[in-house]
């Protein structure tokens, strides 16, 4: 990304309600990248529990994330998909890396907030991810349907992820979502999506935004410390 403007966005909206994500390919700038990548790291020496590779409410305890929850860039891109009124929620932290490589099983984000009003989620690669490194992977058009989920393995997913499904599906059907670093995915709270393992052992963090529609807020909303108006109604 060479320039501070927000991107070219034709049928993101389209796209978004067709498939159920969208790819933002050049979103943020590297050297953003680098110091938020920078300030994770701290916050998970500072905050999260030992090999734990998901922290939740970064923003919470960090200005630096609290900032990047309404960077005009980021606000641009949501309004294309969100064309009302924006509130940020929560955020978190998730990485993969040579000693925490192994794949994030399938699941989508409501099976964890079930009952509550829908959400999205940008998924924003603070290193350059491959399909090699844990690159996120979804299901196209799987947020159209409704799916059962089971308790994860543990064994398997460091017991973080609580919620999985077993793959029913063609897997020529699923997408890859190789990024530069600096790069977006958007996607809706129903869409089933996954990680590749980390084979490569090369970092790869990301951190993983969530919002919703800025009504009033639900019961769910309230522990989340540093949820804000974005983009006001009207
Ligand atoms: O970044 C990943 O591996 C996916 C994380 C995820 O899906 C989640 O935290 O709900």
């Amino acid at each position: 990304m060479k320039t501070s403007a927000a991107p070219e966005l034709p049928g993101l909206h389209a796209q978004y309600e067709r498939e159920g994500y969208c790819v933002i390919p050049h979103l943020f700038e590297e050297h953003e990248c680098r110091q938020w990548k920078s300030e994770a790291l701290r916050v998970l020496r500072e905050h999260a529990k030992a090999s734990a590779t998901v922290y939740v409410g970064a923003a919470a305890t960090s200005p630096l994330f609290y900032a990047l929850a309404s960077h005009p860039r980021l606000v641009a891109v949501l309004r294309e998909i969100m064309p009302h009124d924006i509130a940020f929620l929560s955020d978190k932290i998730v990485y993969k890396s040579q000693a925490q490589a192994f794949a994030t099983p399938w699941h989508c984000d409501a099976a964890y907030w079930p009952s509550t009003r829908p959400k999205l989620s940008v998924w924003i690669a603070l290193d350059a991810v491959s399909e090699d490194n844990g690159a996120l992977k979804v299901l196209p058009g799987s947020h159209r349907d409704r799916w059962q989920h089971h308790d994860g393995d543990g064994r398997h997913s460091n017991n973080e992820f609580t919620q999985a499904i077993v793959p029913d599906w063609d897997a020529a059907r699923e997408k890859v979502c190789e990024l530069p670093q600096g790069g977006a995915i958007i996607f809706s709270d129903r869409l089933l999506h996954a990680s590749c393992p980390n084979i490569a052992g090369l970092d790869r963090y990301s951190l993983i935004s969530t919002y919703h529609a800025a009504a009033a807020d639900e019961p769910f909303d309230r522990p989340f410390a540093a949820r804000h108006i974005v983009w006001p109604t009207g």
